[in-house]
């Protein structure tokens, strides 16, 4: 398979605007771009796809820029979005820069790594006007789906005018770095025709760029991919954990498992192949899901942080807490219910405490009938006391109720 041939097998070609670029783009050696505006201080799992596609042009011999918005996301993107943004500031555009150009590192460690706004900030406003403006029309301009789906609600000037901005971008790669092709998710598919267009009018017919989008990945049910009960899955650990990142991949319905392995793995057609014959054959053995979490967060987190996700998941799903470290105590219990306590209390109190009970008197059955555990230990003692001596790391009590119900009890 060609590396055309590969990304559409893998499900990751949407719109490309002309189709020698798929010979291009198996023979030759190109320069091309992708970016991101910083409008969080980490990327999320959208973007690892985004940057897993230049990843796999990258692999292939083609030559990636990775433009970081700090111009852009002071202007604000209205592709896909219901309604206008809130301006960000410039202080919190160079914060949320600086946290997303980290990753990007991790994740290419060898692509050229731009920010817009050294080239944005100094076009000033006749320029602006004169030597971009005049080459779109404003039909041209509103009849670009960002702009017409907001047409009802109302679009302010800044943002109706963002695809010229990301337009000059394409132009002043292209001009510095003769960088030929941008890609992005399908909702950049106006904003990257408007960089060629200005491009193929500045520099007249002989100046050939393209342009190839890949399809946003949904769910079944309509809601976003990506999106948890808790929130959006970050790649930043802080904000979500090696173990909730893990979770999320491992829970991957089986019906859309496969595309998942295309999109965000490096195996080959063969090894999703295998995979998928033991989806069918045993799907019980959840071989696909366990690879999927295996590979992407290895990727992500690296091994060790793996291992943890995984010793934290099977102590949950077990009940076999006994053996964790502090660190995997934290990583695994960091989104459950918790209380503060400032002194050792009475199992019976804590559980009433953690909600874990609604009553004393359904505390003492549910103690009595061993249904309850402390660090991973039944406790079928009413009198049991929950003492900081005996906590994790003389910090943590865990307390379970049935198979599944946890809290923690946090010692001062
Ligand atoms: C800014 C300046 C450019 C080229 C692109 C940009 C950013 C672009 C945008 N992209 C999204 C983002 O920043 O808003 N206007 O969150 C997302 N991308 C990639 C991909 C995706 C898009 O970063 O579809 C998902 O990740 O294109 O939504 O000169």
């Amino acid at each position: 398979m060609n590396l055309y041939e590969d990304l559409k097998w893998r499900g990751l070609v949407y719109q490309e605007t002309d189709e020698t670029l798929r010979n291009k783009l198996n023979e030759e050696v190109l320069t091309f771009y992708i970016g991101t505006d910083p409008t969080a201080d980490s990327l999320h799992v959208g973007h690892l796809m985004a940057n897993l596609v230049a990843k796999r042009l990258e692999d292939h011999g083609h030559k990636p820029i990775l433009v970081i918005g700090g111009g852009t996301g002071l202007i604000g993107d209205p592709s896909f979005k219901a309604d206008e943004r809130k301006l960000l500031s410039i202080e919190e555009s160079l914060k949320n820069a600086a946290g997303i150009e980290k990753q990007f590192k991790g994740l290419l460690p060898t692509a050229k790594v731009v920010n817009n706004y050294d080239w944005l900030s100094s076009l000033n406003a006749i320029e602006f006007l004169r030597d971009l403006g005049k080459h779109f029309s404003i039909n041209y301009m509103m009849a670009k789906d960002s702009v017409k789906s907001r047409i009802e609600k109302g679009i302010s000037f800044t943002e109706f005018s963002y695809q010229i901005i990301q337009a000059w971008d394409f132009e002043h790669l292209y001009d510095n770095y003769n960088c030929t092709l941008q890609i992005g998710g399908q909702d950049q598919w106006g904003n990257i025709t408007s960089g060629s267009e200005l491009i193929r009018r500045k520099h007249g017919a002989d100046a050939k760029v393209y342009g190839l989008t890949f399809p946003l990945v949904t769910k079944s049910d309509g809601t976003k991919f990506g999106k948890t009960e808790s929130g959006t899955l970050w790649l930043d650990p802080e904000k979500t954990s090696p173990y909730e990142f893990y979770q999320f991949w491992i829970n991957i319905p089986d019906a859309v498992v496969i595309s998942r392995l295309k999109q965000f793995t490096f195996l080959s057609r063969e090894e999703i192949e295998t995979i998928e014959t033991s989806l069918i054959k045993e799907p019980e053995k959840r071989l696909a899901q366990t690879t999927l979490a295996n590979e992407v967060v290895e990727m992500i987190h690296g091994k060790d942080a793996l291992q943890k996700a995984i010793n934290v998941s099977k102590a949950l799903f077990s009940g076999n807490i006994k053996d964790l470290s502090i660190d995997e105590i934290e990583m695994g219990f960091k989104n459950l219910p918790s209380v503060s306590i400032e002194s050792d209390m009475p199992l019976l109190d804590a559980l009433i405490e953690l909600s874990l009970v609604q009553s004393k008197r359904e505390a003492r059955e549910m103690v009595k009938n061993n249904a309850v555990s402390v660090n991973g230990e039944k406790e079928n003692n009413i009198s049991f006391e929950v003492k900081k001596a005996n906590a994790f790391g003389h910090k943590y009590t865990i307390l379970r109720k049935g198979k599944k119900k946890y809290g923690v009890l946090k010692h001062q």
